[in-house]
C-alpha cells in the first residue's frame, strides 16, 4: 500500500540561484548526518542554488545547534569568504575557496569562513537517537524549541533537520541507508526543498 506522508512540491517552480543558504549540523551519529548533509546540499545544488552559496559549519551535538544558527544568522563571528566545505569536521563536498588562517586575537575558528552577507535561510541538521536514559527526551524538545525561536526572533527561516529517532534503523532510513530492503528516503532533500520555498517567501515578505 502507497503511503499518504510526506511534502507536496510547491505549487510554483522555484529558482535558488539568487539564494545564500547555510547548513548547520552535528557530528553526532556522523554517518547518518554525512548522507543527510550529502542529500541536502545535492538537492540544493538541484534547485540553482550555487555551491559558493552553501556555507556548512558543524558543531559537537545537537544541543549546540540553536546557538551555532544564531550566530550563523547574526553573522556576529563572520569573515569575507564563502566555502561549502565543513570547517571542523574534515567533511567536504566540493569547495570553491580554501579556509583562511583565524587571525590572532581574531574571531572563533568556527565561523572564520562565514561570509559578510546574509543568509536567506538556515538548515539545522542532527541526529538523536533515544537511548536508556532521560537525556534524549531533554535534548529533542530543548533543540526544536530553541531553533523556532531563532528562527521568529530573527526572521531568518530555519529549517529543522533534526531527526529525533527512536532507533538506528530509523535514523538510517530516513538518511537513505535502510539496511533492510527498503532503504527508505533522505530527508535531507526535503529540508533542501522547505530551505528554497521558505527563502524566497522571506525574500517577498520582507
Ligand atoms: C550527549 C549526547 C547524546 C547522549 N546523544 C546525542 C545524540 O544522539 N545526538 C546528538 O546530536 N548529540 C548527542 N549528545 C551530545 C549533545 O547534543 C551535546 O553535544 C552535549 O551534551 C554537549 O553539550
Amino acid at each position: 500500500m502507497s503511503s499518504i506522508k510526506g511534502p507536496a512540491p510547491p505549487p510554483t517552480k522555484l529558482d535558488g540561484s539568487p539564494l545564500r543558504v547555510a547548513i548547520v549540523h552535528s557530528r553526532w551519529n556522523k554517518e547518518v548526518i554525512d548522507a543527510l548533509v550529502a542529500g541536502t546540499i545535492s538537492k540544493l545544488k538541484e534547485q540553482g542554488v550555487k555551491e559558493h552559496n552553501i556555507i556548512v559549519q558543524s558543531v559537537p551535538g545537537s544541543f549546540e545547534l540553536p546557538l551555532a544558527c544564531s550566530k550563523v544568522i547574526s553573522g556576529s563571528h563572520v569573515q569575507a569568504g564563502a566555502t561549502a566545505t565543513d570547517l571542523l569536521g574534515g567533511l567536504s563536498f566540493g569547495t570553491s575557496t580554501p579556509r583562511p588562517a583565524t587571525p590572532a586575537g581574531g574571531s572563533s575558528a568556527m565561523f572564520a569562513n562565514m561570509p559578510s552577507q546574509p543568509f536567506d535561510a538556515v538548515i539545522a541538521i542532527g541526529v538523536l537517537i533515544k537511548g536508556s536514559t532521560m537525556h534524549f527526551e531533554y535534548i529533542c524538545e530543548s533543540v526544536s524549541h530553541a531553533l523556532m525561536r531563532v528562527q521568529l526572533d530573527t526572521g531568518v527561516p530555519v529549517i529543522f533537520g533534526v531527526l529525533t529517532a527512536l532507533t538506528d534503523d530509523q535514523a538510517l532510513e530516513r538518511a537513505g541507508l535502510g539496511r533492510g530492503a527498503n532503504k527508505g528516503h533522505n530527508h535531507g532533500e526535503d529540508w533542501a526543498s522547505a530551505a528554497v520555498e521558505m527563502a524566497s517567501h522571506s525574500r517577498r515578505w520582507s
